[in-house]
């Protein structure tokens, strides 16, 4: 009936209008795994490439949520519209730290040119990581002008989520030895850009010259990352690091690079989600398919080695189609 078609049109249409309500839907079906998430990803791609992704990282209550309020509302005398996106990959469960989130940003919550929105739901296919990057679509293609995603900790899952940005933040106060240790020991890839926040600190030399000295270690690139000093909860030093963004961009545009990233994020996308997909159809096998079920048995009883049988899995999945 013309009145479904219309209607499912109009999701598509109302996100690449801006409107906030639909921007809303459209990450809850992505959230929720939902087909028609997918669906409406599929329609409004095209219209994508255009915002600005910063991801934003860093260890448990260094102030990532507070900055990213602060440069929000730097964006917003400039003119542009925002999106935040809060991910929780710790857990689904703890909505205390999102919650907190949520407060803290609520200065912005009556402003229709800014939308926040938190994601911990593990639950979507090729999980948060995937999840970020679809969300981080659908707030792009609703003209979004920047999209900063913040995500706590300093991991190898975390990075995952922030890579999709275009720059990435990492931010750290006086006091984060561990992060250090983790840049140092290469657990963690030099971000873009280092925030030092709450630099009222006195310990705050100290932690710079730490940073300085890890940089000093890695590899020799084009981009020099800076260290800026930021005072996030009295937005003092909110325009330099608006400025090292603004600048890190202009770099990998110049640079080619910014588009040698997208690229392979989207290509990690694909794979990932194939990866994904193929994964939840051999589990289903195990489940549905007798042959697959003995021929896991044979491997328990020592028949089979795991390796052969994990050959003889593809193969016969293969000639299915
Ligand atoms: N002294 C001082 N406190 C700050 C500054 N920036 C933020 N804070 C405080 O630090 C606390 C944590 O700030 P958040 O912005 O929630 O930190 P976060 O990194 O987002 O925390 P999680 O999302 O829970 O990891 C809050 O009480 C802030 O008010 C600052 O520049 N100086
Ligand atoms: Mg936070």
């Amino acid at each position: 009936m013309a009145a479904t078609g219309s209607k499912q049109r109009s999701l598509a249409e109302r996100l690449l209008e801006g409107d906030k309500r639909a921007l809303a839907r459209a990450i809850t079906l992505i959230e929720n795994d939902d087909p028609a998430g997918w669906e409406l990803v599929r329609e409004v791609f095209p219209s994508t490439g255009r915002a600005r992704i910063v991801g934003f990282t860093g260890p448990p209550g260094v102030g990532k949520s507070t900055l990213i309020g602060a440069l929000t509302k730097e964006m917003r005398e400039a003119d542009r519209e925002v999106a935040v996106l809060s991910v929780d990959p710790s857990s689904a469960f703890t909505k205390g730290a999102l919650l907190g989130d949520r407060i803290r940003l609520s200065d912005h919550f009556l402003d229709k040119g800014v939308f926040i929105r938190s994601m911990a739901s593990r639950g979507a296919l090729g999980g948060l990581s995937e999840a970020t990057l679809q969300a981080a679509l659908v707030m792009d293609a609703s003209g979004k002008d920047d999209v900063f995603i913040e995500t706590v900790g300093v991991g190898q899952a975390e990075i995952d989520i922030v890579d999709h940005g275009d720059t990435v933040v990492l931010v750290l106060m006086p006091g984060s030895g561990d992060s250090i240790q983790a840049l140092k020991a290469g657990v963690m890839e030099i971000p873009d850009i280092i925030v030092v926040n709450k630099a009222d600190h006195p310990m705050t030399d100290t932690m710079v010259r730490e940073i300085k000295g890890v940089l000093a270690l890695g590899p020799h690139v084009s981009w020099t990352v800076p260290i800026v000093r930021t005072e996030a909860a009295r937005a003092e030093g909110i325009e330099e690091l608006a400025e090292r963004i603004t600048e890190h961009r202009a770099h990998i545009e110049e640079e080619g690079t910014l588009e040698e990233r997208r690229a392979r994020n989207l290509k990690n996308e694909v794979l990932e989600i194939a990866a994904s997909r193929m994964r939840r159809r051999l589990e289903a096998s195990v489940a549905a398919d007798p042959d697959v079920a003995e021929l896991l048995e044979r491997v328990v009883s020592r028949e089979l080695d795991p390796a052969s049988a994990a050959s003889e899995l593809l193969s016969s999945r293969e000639s299915d189609g």
